[in-house]
């Protein structure tokens, strides 16, 4: 089975898409991105050159993860983008104040596009993260947001997307904002910004063009206070429409 056929806009291999990537990984739900093992004393040395990560309130996020839908690395880097080399290797631990879990678990989401193609808004927080058919929302073309609300002020750590992994395609535009008003009108905060030559006009980014993977996106957010998350992009390597599986805020409630 060509895995190229696992994509939206394909509905007749969609169907199919669930019991390919059950053949492509025997690993069958979940899988939970591993804690670090407990490492033994370090010495002097060695502890000098590490932060006091691991005593000092932190602890590993817990992403549950989806079965991968493709395997390998993708080796032709598409025309045109800036896109980072996949390291082929798990995601390292992300360390965050003991307590940060994901506070965008079934919150509402809108959208500049109110009438979605194929899906609805309310997949990107329903907490399935599978690249199988009916799992992801399809918006129209050119650049589009999503935008979550926590409901309150939070702290964010980190925020983990997953537009759409049936696939290693790229997202062009890809910016993601904090603010505190659901119009973004004031103290915005731009977290993730790869649209280096500002075509969505949401400035000039500095963040690197990324490979759709099982493990999705993370974005370290930095702990940066706010209660709306918007999330722009502009069609990807595939198509001209935009895709969105999940998205993770990881953080806590703001004192
Ligand atoms: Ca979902
Ligand atoms: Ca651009």
């Amino acid at each position: 089975m060509n895995i190229q056929n696992l994509k939206p806009g394909v509905f007749a291999a969609a169907a199919a898409t669930l019991l390919c990537a059950a053949a492509v990984s025997p690993l069958v739900t979940a899988v939970v991105e591993a804690a670090p093992k407990a490492k033994p004393k370090t010495t002097a040395k060695t502890a000098a050159k590490k932060p006091a990560a691991s005593g000092a309130g932190l602890a590993p996020i817990r992403i549950a993860l989806p079965r991968p839908a493709f395997i390998g690395t993708p080796k032709n880097v598409p025309l045109g983008t800036t896109v980072e080399k996949p390291t082929g290797k798990p995601r390292p631990p992300f360390l965050a104040p003991r307590g940060t879990k994901n506070v965008a678990l079934g919150r509402p989401v809108t959208a500049s596009d109110n009438a979605p193609i194929v899906g609805s808004a309310e997949l990107i927080t329903d907490g399935d993260k599978e690249a199988g058919e009916g799992r992801w929302v399809e918006f129209g073309p050119g650049t589009q947001w999503v935008q979550i609300d926590l409901g309150k002020a939070h702290k964010i750590y980190a925020v983990v997307m997953w537009h759409y992994h049936g696939e290693a395609r790229v997202y062009r535009d890809v910016v993601l904002q904090v603010a505190d008003d659901r119009d973004f009108i004031t103290n915005v905060r731009t977290v993730f910004n790869n649209d280096q030559d500002n075509t969505s006009g949401r400035g000039v980014g500095r963040d690197r063009e990324f490979f759709e993977f099982a493990e999705g996106k993370l974005v370290n957010a930095k702990g940066v206070r706010a209660r709306y998350v918007r999330l722009y992009s502009r069609g990807s390597t595939a198509d001209d429409q935009n895709h969105y599986t999940e998205v993770e805020v990881y953080g806590m409630p703001a004192r």
